[in-house]
């Protein structure tokens, strides 16, 4: 049952957020990868009954967008209207992201909110004004330390190159205002320490303690050479740098200087998850702005590795085509969603291969899950006529059962809801349903079903409840990362008259025995994984 508002309100929300991406092009599998990710943790946490906010959006300042839009032979703000529109919100609408809101930095609601801040700041005293000379990567709109160049080879020989982008660093030399990030390396440090949960995974965390170490440098946080962007208030020949501006919107999406309420039951972030490109901004840069405004720092940084292809780091130049829209005409959008998290150990770098995606869709989707799923309805049917019969013969191999799923639901609450371990925390839920089907292997009701004494037919409606009533809580368990079969399975259990909707059932209670009440109408629905058409030759 869900959680009802009076108890809800006034707590804080579990609020999850995952980088605004830059519009200067579609979004590629792996923004999708992000985005499916805070959506399965924040559908999961909602049918904890928590109170939730799931927040993404756009980042549409700077020159990265300007030189794109240039390009293309349009404004700025038309290039990104029109990808916004037509590109990402569809994509994600597509993919059933259930996102509580979407901020796109041009909108006043944020402008006006990070020109407060930046004045703050500077008021306080800690932005100054100096000079900034080295380099910086358009590609990353990041200034980079010259240590970090590759030296450029063949058409690049002579330059220094963005160890990410491959490409030559352009030589900054301009007048610029300074965020005194240095002063806060020991607060920092401190952070880390006594949150040893701030960042993950582990290895992540060490890489930022030991920069963290080595020691701070003050942060350029403008840029005056062109003006696509947020102006400094006390000085328009200014633009913020866009990576002060995009970190803001964590907070000017929640209300901050504007809905005070809004702010206090939202902010900080309890996860914000990133790609591990952009860990440094999230776990050093942004911690340090909000504590030199003495605003909370968020729970938890997690960061997550790179989809991979050819061993590179997949990204807009060498996608070899695949777009995730590719994907889900093929293999249906829930398989999308859940494959990725199951394939790739959250945290780690994975490749995506279109062989890999079809194998485990064939045995662990069709195979065993929605083989199952038709099987049971389809018992159900020709031996008690679509009504769920009741267990009245319960025995040893009914109690594994039960013992099977609480540990599933046990280890997934845990590994998805807290670990954020998808894949661990699906492969639970997958293990139980490899046990149901052992079960009914074992159990063999096709051949029970031909005796009919009443000590069988006892036996045969104890086995098909046990299935079905697994079957229930495999639907609550997937609801987050696959809601649309999942809801067709809730549809084909009859489950709704009796327990109602599938996303009000909580995900901790899924284990608890004997939900499904005997009689429920149990019908043959839709095929939940139809078997793949022929592979796409590439
Ligand atoms: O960095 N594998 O935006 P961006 C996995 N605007 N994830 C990937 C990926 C890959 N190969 N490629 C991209 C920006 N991503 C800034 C963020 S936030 C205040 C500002 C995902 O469009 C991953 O989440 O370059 C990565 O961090 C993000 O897209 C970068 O998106």
């Amino acid at each position: 049952m869900a959680a009802t508002g009076t108890e809800q309100q006034g707590a804080k929300a579990f609020y999850v957020t995952t980088p605004i991406y830059y519009v200067n092009d579609a979004p590629h599998l792996g923004h999708a990868y992000t985005t499916v990710a805070g959506d399965v943790l924040t559908r999961w946490h909602r049918q904890r009954g928590e109170k939730v906010w799931f927040l993404t959006g756009t980042d549409e300042h700077g020159q990265k967008i300007m030189r794109t839009a240039e390009a293309n032979g349009v404004s700025p703000q038309e290039w990104c209207d029109k990808l916004v529109e037509e590109a990402w919100k569809p994509l994600w609408e597509h993919l059933e992201i259930a996102n509580d809101d979407f901020i796109r930095t041009t909108q006043e609601r944020h402008t006006v909110r990070v020109q407060e801040f930046v004045q703050d700041l500077y008021d306080k005293g800690e932005i100054y004004k100096g000079e900034y000379e080295g380099p910086y990567c358009v590609g990353c709109e990041e200034y980079k330390s010259p240590g970090d160049l590759l030296d450029g080879e063949g058409e690049y020989a002579g330059e220094k190159l963005c160890p990410v982008h491959k490409k030559p660093v352009e030589s900054l030399k301009e007048e610029n205002y300074f965020f005194k990030l240095s002063e806060y390396g020991p607060k920092l440090l401190e952070h880390y320490e006594k949150h040893p949960e701030f960042i993950q995974p582990e290895s992540a965390r060490n890489e930022v303690v030991n920069i963290v170490r080595q020691g701070l440098e003050d942060l350029s946080i403008s840029r005056s050479t062109f003006d696509w962007g947020v102006k400094i208030p006390w000085d328009d020949k200014h633009v913020i740098y866009v990576w002060v501006d995009a970190l803001l919107n964590y907070a000017t999406a929640v209300g901050y200087g504007s809905d005070q309420k809004k702010f206090e039951e939202t902010f900080p972030a309890d996860v914000h998850l990133v790609g591990k490109d952009i860990l440094r901004f999230h776990a050093v840069i942004w911690p340090a702005m909000l504590m030199a405004q003495g605003l909370p720092v968020p729970g938890r940084v997690a960061a997550h590795g790179w989809l991979m292809v050819g061993g590179e780091k997949m990204s807009k130049s060498n996608l070899t085509g695949i777009k995730p829209q590719d994907l889900t005409s093929h293999f249906g959008v829930d398989a999308y969603r859940w494959y990725f998290l199951r394939a790739i150990q959250f945290g780690q770098d994975g490749s995506f291969s279109w062989e890999d995606f079809s194998h485990r869709y064939t045995s662990e989707l069709a195979n065993d899950y929605g083989n199952l799923a038709s099987r049971v309805a389809a018992m159900v049917g020709k031996y008690f006529g679509g009504s769920l019969p009741e267990a009245t013969a319960d025995g040893e191999a009914e109690q594994a059962i039960k013992d099977g799923l609480a540990k599933a639901v046990a280890e997934a609450d845990r590994r998805i809801g807290d670990e954020l371990d998808f894949a661990g925390g699906i492969a639970a839920i997958f293990d139980f349903v490899k046990q149901v089907n052992g079960y009914l292997t074992e159990q063999e009701p096709w051949k029970v079903a031909k005796d009919s004494s009443d000590e069988a037919r006892a036996r045969l409606a104890t086995i098909l409840y046990t299935a079905a009533e697994s079957l229930r809580a495999c639907a609550v368990l997937l609801n987050a990362v696959m809601p649309r079969t999942s809801g067709l399975l809730w549809d084909s259990l009859g489950a709704e008259a009796s327990l109602g909707a599938l996303a009000d059932q909580h995900v901790q209670d899924a284990g608890r025995w004997g939900q499904l009440p005997a009689g429920s109408t149990v019908t043959k629905g839709a095929v939940l994984f139809p078997r793949l058409e022929e592979p796409k030759s590439e």
